[in-house]
Protein backbone atom coordinates (compact mmCIF):
# COMPACT_ATOMS: atom_id res chain seq x y z
CA UNK A 1 0.00 0.00 0.00
CA UNK A 2 1.47 3.56 -1.07
CA UNK A 3 2.05 5.71 1.64
CA UNK A 4 -1.26 8.00 1.33
CA UNK A 5 -3.66 5.07 0.98
CA UNK A 6 -3.32 5.16 4.75
CA UNK A 7 -5.58 7.24 6.54
CA UNK A 8 -3.64 9.95 8.66
CA UNK A 9 -5.73 10.83 12.08
CA UNK A 10 -4.34 14.12 14.06
CA UNK A 11 -4.32 13.71 17.90
CA UNK A 12 -3.42 16.44 20.57
CA UNK A 13 -0.21 15.14 21.84
CA UNK A 14 -0.19 15.68 25.17
CA UNK A 15 -3.00 17.99 26.96
CA UNK A 16 -7.12 17.31 28.27
CA UNK A 17 -8.00 15.70 24.94
CA UNK A 18 -4.72 12.98 24.42
CA UNK A 19 -5.82 10.10 26.77
CA UNK A 20 -9.66 10.27 26.00
CA UNK A 21 -8.71 10.85 21.79
CA UNK A 22 -6.40 7.68 22.46
CA UNK A 23 -9.04 5.52 23.90
CA UNK A 24 -11.34 6.08 21.73
CA UNK A 25 -9.47 4.91 18.73
CA UNK A 26 -8.75 2.04 20.65
CA UNK A 27 -12.54 1.62 20.95
CA UNK A 28 -12.52 1.52 17.61
CA UNK A 29 -10.04 -1.13 17.03
CA UNK A 30 -6.99 0.80 16.85
CA UNK A 31 -4.00 0.15 18.53
CA UNK A 32 -0.89 2.95 18.46
CA UNK A 33 2.17 3.03 20.46
CA UNK A 34 3.07 5.88 22.16
CA UNK A 35 6.32 7.67 22.10
CA UNK A 36 6.59 10.74 23.86
CA UNK A 37 8.62 12.39 21.16
CA UNK A 38 7.03 10.80 18.20
CA UNK A 39 4.95 12.72 15.74
CA UNK A 40 4.05 9.67 14.43
CA UNK A 41 2.43 6.53 15.63
CA UNK A 42 1.59 3.92 13.23
CA UNK A 43 -0.94 1.34 13.38
CA UNK A 44 -0.08 -2.12 13.08
CA UNK A 45 -3.53 -3.41 12.68
CA UNK A 46 -5.40 -0.75 10.56
CA UNK A 47 -3.38 0.97 7.69
CA UNK A 48 -4.05 4.31 9.90
CA UNK A 49 -1.65 6.47 11.56
CA UNK A 50 -1.64 8.79 14.15
CA UNK A 51 0.20 12.60 13.52
CA UNK A 52 0.30 14.03 17.22
CA UNK A 53 0.39 17.49 17.37
CA UNK A 54 -0.84 21.22 19.17
CA UNK A 55 -4.42 21.16 19.29
CA UNK A 56 -4.28 24.89 17.74
CA UNK A 57 -2.36 22.89 14.73
CA UNK A 58 -5.67 20.35 14.00
CA UNK A 59 -7.83 22.57 12.14
CA UNK A 60 -5.15 23.78 9.44
CA UNK A 61 -3.81 20.08 8.80
CA UNK A 62 -7.46 19.32 8.03
CA UNK A 63 -7.74 22.70 6.20
CA UNK A 64 -4.47 21.36 4.00
CA UNK A 65 -6.01 18.10 3.70
CA UNK A 66 -2.45 16.85 5.41
CA UNK A 67 -4.61 14.73 7.60
CA UNK A 68 -8.03 13.14 6.81
CA UNK A 69 -9.86 13.13 10.54
CA UNK A 70 -8.49 15.39 13.54
CA UNK A 71 -10.01 15.18 17.25
CA UNK A 72 -9.99 18.60 18.19
CA UNK A 73 -12.40 20.99 20.36
CA UNK A 74 -15.36 22.51 18.78
CA UNK A 75 -13.67 25.97 19.97
CA UNK A 76 -10.34 25.83 18.05
CA UNK A 77 -12.25 24.55 15.40
CA UNK A 78 -14.73 27.10 14.75
CA UNK A 79 -12.13 29.79 15.50
CA UNK A 80 -10.30 28.70 12.47
CA UNK A 81 -13.00 28.40 10.04
CA UNK A 82 -15.01 31.65 11.03
CA UNK A 83 -15.04 33.18 7.67
CA UNK A 84 -13.48 30.37 5.67
CA UNK A 85 -15.71 29.73 2.57
CA UNK A 86 -14.88 25.74 2.84
CA UNK A 87 -14.00 24.90 6.72
CA UNK A 88 -13.20 21.53 7.94
CA UNK A 89 -16.23 20.10 8.84
CA UNK A 90 -17.66 18.69 12.27
CA UNK A 91 -18.21 14.90 11.82
CA UNK A 92 -19.16 14.15 15.29
CA UNK A 93 -19.53 15.29 18.51
CA UNK A 94 -17.45 12.83 21.03
CA UNK A 95 -18.57 12.98 24.37
CA UNK A 96 -16.00 14.15 26.07
CA UNK A 97 -14.07 17.67 26.60
CA UNK A 98 -17.14 19.77 27.37
CA UNK A 99 -16.66 23.38 28.34
CA UNK A 100 -17.72 25.94 26.97
CA UNK A 101 -16.68 29.48 25.93
CA UNK A 102 -18.06 32.39 28.03
CA UNK A 103 -17.60 36.05 28.90
CA UNK A 104 -16.71 36.74 32.50
CA UNK A 105 -16.45 39.99 33.74
CA UNK A 106 -14.64 41.61 37.38
CA UNK A 107 -17.55 40.17 40.01
CA UNK A 108 -17.57 44.36 41.55
CA UNK A 109 -18.56 45.21 37.64
CA UNK A 110 -22.14 45.87 37.04
CA UNK A 111 -22.98 44.07 33.77
CA UNK A 112 -26.11 42.62 33.68
CA UNK A 113 -27.16 42.11 29.82
CA UNK A 114 -25.04 41.79 26.51
CA UNK A 115 -25.45 45.79 26.28
CA UNK A 116 -23.44 46.39 29.20
CA UNK A 117 -20.52 45.00 27.29
CA UNK A 118 -20.25 48.05 25.15
CA UNK A 119 -17.02 49.53 25.20
CA UNK A 120 -15.23 47.21 27.37
CA UNK A 121 -11.81 45.62 26.79
CA UNK A 122 -12.46 41.71 26.09
CA UNK A 123 -8.95 39.82 26.26
CA UNK A 124 -9.59 35.83 24.90
CA UNK A 125 -7.62 33.81 22.73
CA UNK A 126 -10.88 32.95 20.59
CA UNK A 127 -10.90 36.09 18.78
CA UNK A 128 -12.73 35.65 15.63
CA UNK A 129 -15.96 33.60 17.62
CA UNK A 130 -15.77 36.55 20.42
CA UNK A 131 -15.79 39.04 17.44
CA UNK A 132 -18.54 37.45 15.58
CA UNK A 133 -20.74 36.72 18.95
CA UNK A 134 -20.42 40.75 19.40
CA UNK A 135 -21.39 42.14 16.12
CA UNK A 136 -24.34 39.52 15.88
CA UNK A 137 -25.83 41.31 19.29
CA UNK A 138 -25.02 44.53 17.72
CA UNK A 139 -22.25 45.27 20.90
CA UNK A 140 -19.16 47.16 20.00
CA UNK A 141 -16.41 46.28 22.10
CA UNK A 142 -12.46 45.93 21.87
CA UNK A 143 -11.23 42.25 21.85
CA UNK A 144 -7.82 41.39 23.43
CA UNK A 145 -6.50 38.90 21.79
CA UNK A 146 -3.84 36.81 23.78
CA UNK A 147 -2.63 33.13 23.25
CA UNK A 148 -2.82 32.20 27.49
CA UNK A 149 -3.23 33.37 30.74
CA UNK A 150 -6.84 35.13 29.85
CA UNK A 151 -8.17 35.16 33.36
CA UNK A 152 -5.83 37.28 34.63
CA UNK A 153 -6.01 40.17 32.27
CA UNK A 154 -8.29 42.31 33.94
CA UNK A 155 -6.21 42.07 37.02
CA UNK A 156 -3.67 43.42 34.72
CA UNK A 157 -5.35 46.27 34.05
CA UNK A 158 -5.08 44.93 29.94
CA UNK A 159 -8.87 44.43 30.19
CA UNK A 160 -12.11 44.74 31.86
CA UNK A 161 -13.44 41.54 30.97
CA UNK A 162 -12.44 37.89 29.40
CA UNK A 163 -14.08 35.47 27.01
CA UNK A 164 -12.17 32.16 27.88
CA UNK A 165 -13.13 28.39 28.51
CA UNK A 166 -14.76 27.33 31.53
CA UNK A 167 -15.41 24.04 33.10
CA UNK A 168 -15.97 23.95 37.09
CA UNK A 169 -16.00 27.77 37.01
CA UNK A 170 -13.36 27.15 39.51
CA UNK A 171 -10.29 29.35 37.47
CA UNK A 172 -13.29 32.32 37.14
CA UNK A 173 -13.80 32.45 40.72
CA UNK A 174 -10.20 32.09 41.84
CA UNK A 175 -9.41 35.33 39.84
CA UNK A 176 -12.53 36.97 41.39
CA UNK A 177 -14.81 36.65 38.01
CA UNK A 178 -18.25 36.06 37.24
CA UNK A 179 -19.75 34.62 34.30
CA UNK A 180 -22.01 36.70 32.07
CA UNK A 181 -22.78 35.13 29.01
CA UNK A 182 -21.96 31.72 26.70
CA UNK A 183 -20.43 32.95 23.64
CA UNK A 184 -19.96 28.54 22.75
CA UNK A 185 -20.66 25.10 23.96
CA UNK A 186 -17.58 23.42 23.31
CA UNK A 187 -17.05 19.65 23.24
CA UNK A 188 -14.31 17.59 21.73
CA UNK A 189 -15.98 16.56 17.89
CA UNK A 190 -14.08 14.61 15.06
CA UNK A 191 -13.71 17.40 12.39
CA UNK A 192 -12.61 16.21 8.53
CA UNK A 193 -11.71 18.33 5.64
CA UNK A 194 -14.39 19.44 3.26
CA UNK A 195 -13.18 17.08 0.22
CA UNK A 196 -13.88 13.62 1.73
CA UNK A 197 -11.39 11.58 0.13
CA UNK A 198 -12.46 8.55 -2.59
CA UNK A 199 -10.86 5.04 -2.93
CA UNK A 200 -9.31 2.61 -0.21
CA UNK A 201 -8.86 5.86 2.35
CA UNK A 202 -12.67 6.93 1.47
CA UNK A 203 -13.71 3.15 2.48
CA UNK A 204 -11.45 3.36 5.59
CA UNK A 205 -12.97 6.45 6.52
CA UNK A 206 -16.53 5.07 6.57
CA UNK A 207 -15.88 1.84 8.06
CA UNK A 208 -13.79 4.10 10.97
CA UNK A 209 -17.25 5.94 11.52
CA UNK A 210 -19.56 3.14 11.73
CA UNK A 211 -17.03 1.84 14.50
CA UNK A 212 -16.74 4.86 16.07
CA UNK A 213 -20.17 5.29 16.30
CA UNK A 214 -21.09 2.07 17.87
CA UNK A 215 -18.14 2.21 20.31
CA UNK A 216 -19.47 6.07 21.57
CA UNK A 217 -23.03 4.67 21.68
CA UNK A 218 -22.14 1.49 23.75
CA UNK A 219 -25.56 1.78 26.13
CA UNK A 220 -27.64 2.83 23.17
CA UNK A 221 -27.47 -1.08 21.69
CA UNK A 222 -27.84 -4.00 23.90
CA UNK A 223 -28.74 -7.66 23.83
CA UNK A 224 -31.62 -8.85 25.45
CA UNK A 225 -31.54 -13.00 26.02
CA UNK A 226 -34.47 -14.48 27.83
CA UNK A 227 -36.47 -17.72 27.99
CA UNK A 228 -40.40 -18.14 28.23
CA UNK A 229 -43.12 -20.14 27.24
CA UNK A 230 -44.35 -20.02 23.64
CA UNK A 231 -48.20 -18.75 24.67
CA UNK A 232 -46.45 -15.44 26.07
CA UNK A 233 -44.32 -14.02 23.61
CA UNK A 234 -46.27 -12.34 21.98
CA UNK A 235 -47.17 -10.21 25.08
CA UNK A 236 -43.41 -10.13 25.50
CA UNK A 237 -42.35 -8.40 22.06
CA UNK A 238 -45.11 -5.36 22.89
CA UNK A 239 -42.93 -4.87 25.60
CA UNK A 240 -40.09 -4.45 23.73
CA UNK A 241 -38.48 -1.17 22.96
CA UNK A 242 -39.47 0.01 19.46
CA UNK A 243 -36.85 -1.12 16.55
CA UNK A 244 -35.20 -4.13 18.74
CA UNK A 245 -34.11 -6.56 16.54
CA UNK A 246 -35.60 -9.35 17.62
CA UNK A 247 -35.09 -13.76 16.92
CA UNK A 248 -36.49 -16.82 18.55
CA UNK A 249 -35.30 -20.28 19.00
CA UNK A 250 -36.86 -23.59 19.65
CA UNK A 251 -35.55 -25.14 23.25
CA UNK A 252 -34.99 -28.48 22.16
CA UNK A 253 -37.18 -31.39 23.48
CA UNK A 254 -39.05 -28.12 25.12
CA UNK A 255 -41.98 -27.62 22.48
CA UNK A 256 -43.68 -25.13 24.34
CA UNK A 257 -40.80 -22.90 25.24
CA UNK A 258 -38.78 -20.44 23.30
CA UNK A 259 -35.56 -18.42 23.55
CA UNK A 260 -35.58 -15.19 22.78
CA UNK A 261 -33.04 -12.32 21.84
CA UNK A 262 -33.43 -8.78 20.87
CA UNK A 263 -31.03 -6.30 19.90
CA UNK A 264 -32.41 -3.50 21.35
CA UNK A 265 -31.71 0.15 21.19
CA UNK A 266 -34.26 2.09 23.92
CA UNK A 267 -34.88 1.29 27.27
CA UNK A 268 -34.01 -1.72 29.65
CA UNK A 269 -34.00 -0.18 32.82
CA UNK A 270 -35.13 -2.45 36.09
CA UNK A 271 -38.49 -1.32 35.79
CA UNK A 272 -38.75 -2.53 32.22
CA UNK A 273 -37.17 -5.74 33.05
CA UNK A 274 -40.00 -6.49 35.56
CA UNK A 275 -42.31 -5.73 33.23
CA UNK A 276 -41.29 -8.36 30.64
CA UNK A 277 -40.80 -10.66 33.59
CA UNK A 278 -43.78 -10.44 34.89
CA UNK A 279 -45.14 -11.11 31.29
CA UNK A 280 -43.60 -14.63 31.79
CA UNK A 281 -40.40 -14.10 30.73
CA UNK A 282 -37.55 -16.19 32.68
CA UNK A 283 -34.11 -16.17 32.98
CA UNK A 284 -33.62 -12.51 32.03
CA UNK A 285 -30.07 -11.00 30.58
CA UNK A 286 -28.89 -8.10 29.66
CA UNK A 287 -25.30 -7.78 27.64
CA UNK A 288 -23.62 -4.73 26.83
CA UNK A 289 -22.71 -4.83 22.46
CA UNK A 290 -19.12 -4.17 22.67
CA UNK A 291 -18.83 -4.61 19.05
CA UNK A 292 -21.31 -5.02 16.20
CA UNK A 293 -21.38 -5.80 12.66
CA UNK A 294 -24.65 -5.57 11.40
O1 LIG B 1 -0.38 22.10 24.07
P1 LIG B 1 -1.66 22.30 23.34
O2 LIG B 1 -1.73 23.61 22.57
O3 LIG B 1 -1.99 21.10 22.50
O4 LIG B 1 -2.81 22.31 24.48
P2 LIG B 1 -3.64 23.50 25.13
O5 LIG B 1 -2.99 23.84 26.42
O6 LIG B 1 -3.90 24.60 24.15
O7 LIG B 1 -5.03 22.80 25.34
P3 LIG B 1 -5.65 22.01 26.58
O8 LIG B 1 -5.10 20.63 26.64
O9 LIG B 1 -5.65 22.83 27.83
O10 LIG B 1 -7.19 21.96 26.08
C1 LIG B 1 -7.52 21.33 24.91
C2 LIG B 1 -9.02 21.47 24.70
O11 LIG B 1 -9.71 20.92 25.84
C3 LIG B 1 -9.57 22.88 24.61
O12 LIG B 1 -9.39 23.47 23.33
C4 LIG B 1 -11.04 22.66 24.92
O13 LIG B 1 -11.73 22.22 23.75
C5 LIG B 1 -11.01 21.50 25.93
N1 LIG B 1 -11.25 21.92 27.33
C6 LIG B 1 -12.18 21.37 28.14
C7 LIG B 1 -10.61 22.87 28.04
C8 LIG B 1 -11.19 22.90 29.31
N2 LIG B 1 -12.16 21.95 29.34
C9 LIG B 1 -10.69 23.82 30.29
N3 LIG B 1 -11.21 23.84 31.40
N4 LIG B 1 -9.58 23.70 27.72
C10 LIG B 1 -9.11 24.54 28.64
N5 LIG B 1 -9.63 24.65 29.90
C11 LIG B 1 -8.96 25.65 30.80
C12 LIG B 1 -9.48 27.08 30.58
O14 LIG B 1 -8.75 27.71 29.55
C13 LIG B 1 -9.25 27.72 31.93
O15 LIG B 1 -7.91 28.12 32.09
O16 LIG B 1 -9.21 25.37 32.16
C14 LIG B 1 -9.50 26.55 32.88
C15 LIG B 1 -10.94 26.57 33.29
O17 LIG B 1 -11.32 25.40 33.92
P4 LIG B 1 -12.29 25.44 35.18
O18 LIG B 1 -12.61 23.99 35.48
O19 LIG B 1 -11.54 26.09 36.28
O20 LIG B 1 -13.51 26.22 34.79
ZN1 LIG C 1 -3.41 24.76 22.28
Amino acid sequence: MKARDRLRIAVQKSGRLSDPAFDLLERCGLSFERGSDRLFCFSESEPVDLLLVRDDDIPALLAQGACDLGIVGRNKLNEFSSGMIEPPRELRALGFGACRLAIAVPRELDCDDVQALQDLRIATSHPKLLARWLEEREVSATVVTLSGSVEIAPRLGTADAVCDLVQSGATLAANRLREVETVLQSTAVLAAPAIVPEGARGELLALLLARLDSATHPRAARLLMLRSARDCLNSILRLLPPASRTSVLDVVGQPGQVMLQAWCAGDLGWRKLEEIKRAGARELFVLPVEKALA
